[in-house]
């Protein structure tokens, strides 16, 4: 393989020093994927093989495995789903890993995307039995879309599956991504054994060396492994082991050999078979994103101009959550440092409001769990407590002036009113209205003639209410009622159109909490005629959707 190094200085736009090492030695990336491919449980492997976490799925071990370190809320506990990204920071070796579970329910699909703004690279999984599905197709296009090699990883090989080569197939057929395996599997799906290490492109596809793997209780421990040469492992595994060098060489002739060049391009990807569960392959992965995965490098700011590493202290905040900690009732905003050394307590800029903003309380995160950090370096993932006047998308800056480009809020397609059941708790019900709007964990719509008491919901996918009522009776013990709303779409308008609008039958006028006046409509054709009748009416597509 080759080796990143060469280059990173030249990305860091540094000529050396602590900060270009510091620089050097971070990887920060997302796990992506449909719903259930086993990102949190990757997660939680990649954590036990870092030694962070002494054993997987030991939190609520009792049948078998429960809930995962990244998967912290009791409605991720209880359905065994992720409904919020997370993000886990540690060390492996020389390195600094920061690491985002993110959801892979397409309700959620926006906290996702906020993520994709933050990380250098994407470990993509793939069911090794249901292979491409529609929601890995679209991260991957998002990902594409925002420049980030991939990494993927075709998870589960522990249970029957495809054939190694026609997941590869369905890969670069789908998604035009070539696949180029760094180790394939010895033993089909269901039987996995181990792996086959490829030697580099000029060896033609012979094998390097056999990874033996031995399974664990429950996979709740590092997988023993065993190292062997090529020809050791033709007597031990006969069959299974010629059947993978066959398909090495395969791989080789067709030229899906790992190229430095053209994965960080996103041109192609390297690919990695694994189980997550029982811990196999776990350890090469991140191997090969240390090896592979981009150092943080330059981001544009609005203006494009791309602000390097070596620059004054910049960052960007891509989320908000509140209710991590039952105790303090505190509210994280997370911010992805891009530029500079950030020393807690420093007074930074709020470049939204050009406001200073003290620096007093920041934390690097472990799922729930916080530290204090004081001091942290481009690529980290740091939390700053009760910043109450920071958003998604916001640009702190110290030294010059400099704003990140906003990040996209998703057009909604369901709306719901919400109130709460009992009079005697508006006042909580306000407050977690507030709370959870400005996470972005729903938008909240509001007008004159619906009033405060019950404002109407707006998100991307129905989930996202069940989280509202869940949080709502959990976090602030409100209990509340929905009742859905027959509008499926929502314009962008301004205030010349409204009042026309609103005049409308079956057209609704709402503001959105940042301001934006948005128009609803039952449905496409109620739209199409509208624009039709009345076409010098402001209405405009919301940016991005989650299709
Ligand atoms: N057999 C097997 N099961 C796995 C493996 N990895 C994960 N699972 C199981 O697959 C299910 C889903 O795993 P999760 O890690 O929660 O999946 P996820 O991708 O995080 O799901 P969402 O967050 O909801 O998108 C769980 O029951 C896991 O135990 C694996 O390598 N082999
Ligand atoms: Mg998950």
């Amino acid at each position: 393989m080759n080796s990143p190094s060469a280059g990173i200085e030249a990305r860091a736009g540094a000529s050396g020093g602590k900060l270009a090492e510091e620089v050097a030695r971070r990887r920060t990336f997302a796990v992506i994927s449909h719903p259930d491919a086993g990102k949190s449980t990757l997660t939680e492997a990649l954590a036990l093989h870092a030694k962070v976490i002494s054993e997987a799925g030991a939190i609520h071990g009792k049948a078998g495995r429960k809930s995962t370190v990244s998967d912290w809320m009791e409605m991720e506990k209880a359905r065994g789903i992720s409904v919020s990204s997370t993000a886990l920071q540690f060390e492996y070796g020389d390195c600094v890993i920061n690491l985002v579970d993110t959801p892979g329910h397409s309700d959620f699909s926006e906290d996702t995307y906020r993520v994709l703004t933050a990380v250098d690279a994407a470990v993509m999984l793939i069911d090794a039995a249901k292979g491409l599905e529609p929601q890995t197709l679209k991260l991957f296009q998002v990902a594409r879309d925002r420049g980030i090699p991939v990494i993927t990883v075709i998870n589960k090989w522990d249970r029957p599956g495809r054939a190694p080569l026609e997941l590869l197939d369905e890969i670069l057929d789908r998604i035009g991504l070539t696949p180029t395996p760094l180790f394939l599997p010895v033993g089909i799906a269901g039987d996995f054994r181990g792996l086959l290490r490829r030697g580099p492109a000029e060896s033609e596809g012979a094998p390097a060396e056999y990874i033996h793997f031995t399974r664990t209780a429950g996979g709740a421990t590092i997988a023993p492994e065993e190292h062997y040469t090529p020809e050791q492992a033709a007597d031990q595994e006969g069959e299974a082991w010629t059947t993978a060098a066959e398909e090495s060489e395969l791989l080789s002739a067709a030229g899906q050999d790992h190229d430095q060049e053209l994965f960080l391009a996103g041109q192609t990807s390297p690919v990695i078979y694994a189980s997550a569960m029982l811990n196999f392959g776990v350890r090469q992965i991140l191997e090969t994103l240390i090896e592979l995965a981009p150092p943080p490098g330059p981001r544009a700011d609005l203006a494009g101009t791309p602000r390097v590493p070596a620059d004054p202290f910049s960052a960007v905040v891509f989320k908000v959550q509140a209710g991590m900690d039952a105790a303090h009732r505190d509210r994280l905003a997370f911010m992805r440092i891009v530029s500079g050394e950030f020393e807690r307590g420093m007074v930074v800029t709020h470049a939204q409001t050009g406001r200073p903003f003290a620096t007093k309380y920041a934390l690097t995160v472990f799922g729930r769990d916080r530290t204090t950090v004081d001091t942290a370096y481009p690529g980290d993932i740091v939390g700053l407590v009760n910043a109450t006047a920071l958003a998604p998308g916001h640009t702190l800056f110290s030294d010059k002036k400099v704003e990140f480009p906003p990040i996209p809020s998703f057009a909604p397609e369901h709306f719901a009113t919400l109130r709460a059941r009992t009079a005697d708790k508006y006042k909580q019900f306000r407050k977690a209205i507030d709370q959870l709007d400005s996470e972005g964990v729903v938008q909240v719509l509001r007008n004159d003639t619906r009033g405060d008491a019950s404002p109407v919901l707006a998100a991307v996918g129905p989930m996202q209410f069940e989280v509202v009522t869940a949080r709502m009776l959990t976090e602030f013990n409100v209990e509340t009622h929905l009742d859905f709303l027959p509008y499926q779409l929502a314009r962008r308008t301004d205030a010349t159109s409204a009042p026309e609008l609103a005049r409308q039958r079956g057209v609704e006028v709402f503001t959105r909490t940042d301001g934006a006046m948005l128009a609803l409509f039952g449905d496409k054709w109620r739209l199409q005629y509208i624009q039709k009748e009345m076409p010098a009416l402001t209405l405009e597509p919301l940016v991005a959707t989650a299709d």
